[in-house]
């Protein structure tokens, strides 16, 4: 990716980082809420993937966050102090910042620390990421729409670098330093400006793909999308299952842009498998809406694997979240097959332990290959119940229809006739309307008016 999208010039040593966590204590109720410790060991994650080295953590527990610097006076003199200590020069807070605090804390720190958040970091992460051109549109987006009311000393800086000096937006501009009210606007005015141009051009990729996806519809191959918390397995599971050579790494969002490829079944079926962006808590909902139309793609998918890292100690957690975000989606009622993943790493015992919480799910190795036979023919049994039984008696000549019933349906019995080629099975509801014209069934006992054909 080209320098311009970053919001941080990041890989440099200098780039040190203290993160702070707060555990707002009304929150802690909520069930699915990360302990803070949890949440912590994540952004420090999220912080490593994007470059910075961390140096130090802070933490505090509150009722309530301050307005001003969301923790408290006494924790931004300790944080101030702990700056000073391990030379630190980053500030990464695990919640998001209101613009307010963002300012705030800006100035309780002095010029020579910036003040990012989660969010700003996920931003970051995903603008190294991106690749496809909607993609790397999606995240220019959510990045302007994040910024635009936090323009301050650090995002009029910032803003300068990534957009200035590619030449693109030209906001800033050399020379003009400092965070002068006047530059405020116009930088202001130019990211509003970019931000209705970005959306112009998305809508235009979307339209294309749009045309692509009726396409698809045309030659209905069923979908089905692997889903799952940042790092559980999920382009370890594509490579595995199709060569496809996807980008797989212990980082988080190793994978922004879709992937999908062609599967065979056990029983010979092709199925469509889509590789995509993992889910995270607290996702920024400035993402959320910038990649609605990625995320959407699940909603075409007529089964979701949803692939977990059991080995991972927040693994229910994780789970709750993914289901959240499908339910967010509008995809919570798609059947789901559950990959327990990662088996390799556990012992026997472990894994057993492990999953009594999740009954239904599949162990699997992705790494290793171990279990995707199990995976694929549980895929195999959800989509045949989606779809229909059927008895066809096609004549000769019309070998393309019996070739469609093979690729899309599940064969149970095929014979040669006088007159043509008897197949019985289930295909898509789509593809029964395609044979309508040939379909023997409907009589009381389909095997005996077979035996009699
Ligand atoms: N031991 C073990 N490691 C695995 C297994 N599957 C994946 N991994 C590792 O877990 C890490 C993450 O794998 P990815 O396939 O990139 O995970 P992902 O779900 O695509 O992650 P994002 O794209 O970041 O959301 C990599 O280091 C993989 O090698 C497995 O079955 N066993
Ligand atoms: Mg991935």
């Amino acid at each position: 990716m080209s320098g311009r999208k970053r919001l941080l010039p990041t890989g440099t040593p200098e780039e040190r980082a203290v993160l702070v966590g707060v555990e707002i204590h009304r929150r802690r109720r909520w069930q699915d809420a990360f302990p803070l410790e949890e949440s912590l060991a994540e952004l420090k994650r999220l912080a490593e993937t994007a470059g910075l080295q961390v140096v130090g953590t802070l933490t505090q527990k509150l009722d309530r966050p301050f307005p001003a610097t969301l923790i408290g006076k006494g924790k931004l003199e300790e944080l101030k102090a702990l700056i000073a200590a391990t030379g630190a020069n980053v500030v990464v807070f695990d919640e998001e910042l209101s613009p307010r605090q963002q300012r705030e804390l800006e100035e309780a720190l002095g010029e020579d620390v910036k003040v990012l958040d989660r969010t700003a970091l996920i931003l970051d992460i995903f603008a190294q990421r991106a690749r496809t051109k909607e993609g790397v549109l999606q995240v220019e987006l959510a990045q302007y729409i994040y910024r635009l009311p936090r323009l301050t000393r650090a995002w009029t800086h910032l803003a300068r670098q990534v957009g200035g000096s590619a030449g693109r937006g030209g906001i800033g501009g050399v020379g003009l330093r400092g965070p002068g009210e006047t530059q405020l606007e116009v930088d202001r005015r130019e990211i509003k400006r970019r931000i209705a141009q970005l959306r112009k051009e998305l809508a235009e990729v979307r339209a294309h793909r749009e045309l692509y996806r009726q396409q698809r519809r045309e030659v209905p191959v069923p979908v089905v999308s692997l889903v799952g918390y940042t790092n559980a397995g999920k382009s370890t599971l594509l490579n595995a299952l199709t060569n496809a050579q996807v980008y797989a790494d212990d980082k988080l969002f190793a994978t922004l842009d879709p992937t999908t490829r062609r599967v065979k079944l056990p029983g010979g079926q092709e199925i469509l498998l889509t590789d995509t962006v993992g889910f995270i808590q607290k996702l920024p909902p400035q993402l959320v809406a910038a990649f609605r139309a990625t995320l959407e793609e699940i909603l075409e998918a007529n089964v979701i694997i949803h692939v977990v890292d059991i080995t991972h100690p927040a693994v229910e957690r994780q789970v709750r979240t993914v289901e959240a975000v499908l339910r967010q989606l509008g995809a919570g009622e798609k059947p789901v097959v559950m990959a327990l993943n990662k088996i390799d790493r556990f012992s026997e015992e472990a894994l057993q332990a492990r999953r009594r919480h999740f009954p239904q799910g599949v162990p699997i190795s992705a790494l290793k290959g171990w279990g995707l036979e199990e995976l694929l023919s549980r895929v195999e049994d959800v989509l045949r119940e989606q779809m229909v039984p059927i008895t066809v008696h096609v004549p000769y000549g019309k070998d393309n229809l019996v070739a469609l019933f093979h690729r899309m349906g599940i064969v149970e019995d095929e014979r040669y006739t006088e007159h043509g080629t008897l197949l019985i099975g289930r295909v898509p509801p789509n593809i029964a309307g395609q044979l309508e014209a040939y379909r023997v069934d409907g009589a009381k006992d389909e095997r005996s008016r077979i035996e009699g054909v």
